[in-house]
C-alpha cells in the first residue's frame, strides 16, 4: 500500500471503484477515462510500479484474472475482440505507478487500427 497511489486507494475502498471482479491477489476495476465501453483495469493488490518488480504470484495473480476477465468483458459489451496492454514506465505511457494490465473492448465498427500505446 503506498499512500499516494490512487489505485492503492480503490483497492483499500478509501476512494470508489467500479470493481469487476476480485481475488486474493488482484482487483479488476473499470477505467475512469474509458478507450471504449467496458474498458477495465486489472492491478495487483500489493502495491507494485514496474512489471518487472512484480513477485511470481502475484504476476500469476494478474494474469490469470486477465485470463479469466477477457471472454467476460468481451461478452458484457458485445465485443468483436480486445487489445490487452501494459504501458510500463513513463517512457511507455505509463500515468499511474502500479502496475495495471488495460482491457479494452474492440468493435468491428471501430476500424480495427492496432494501438502502439493506451491512453485512458
Ligand atoms: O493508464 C492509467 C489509467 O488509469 C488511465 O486509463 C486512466 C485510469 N485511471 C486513473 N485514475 C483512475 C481512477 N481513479 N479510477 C479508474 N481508473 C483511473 P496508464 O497506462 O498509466 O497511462
Amino acid at each position: 500500500m503506498s499512500d499516494d497511489c490512487i489505485f492503492c486507494s480503490i483497492i483499500s475502498g478509501d476512494i470508489p471503484g467500479r470493481v469487476v471482479a476480485e481475488t486474493d491477489d488482484a482487483l479488476a476495476f473499470l477505467d475512469a477515462n474509458p478507450l471504449a465501453p467496458g474498458h477495465a483495469l486489472v492491478v495487483p493488490k500489493a502495491h507494485t510500479e514496474r512489471l518487472a518488480d512484480l513477485g511470481a504470484d502475484e504476476s500469476r495473480a494478474v494474469f490469470d484474472l486477465v485470463h479469466d476477465l477477457v471472454p467476460d468483458v468481451e461478452a458484457a459489451v458485445d465485443a468483436d475482440g480486445l487489445n490487452v496492454g501494459i504501458n510500463d514506465g513513463e517512457a511507455a505511457g505509463q500515468e499511474v505507478p502500479h502496475v495495471h494490465v488495460h482491457l479494452v473492448p474492440r468493435f468491428e465498427s471501430d476500424g480495427g487500427s492496432p494501438i502502439h500505446a493506451v491512453a485512458g
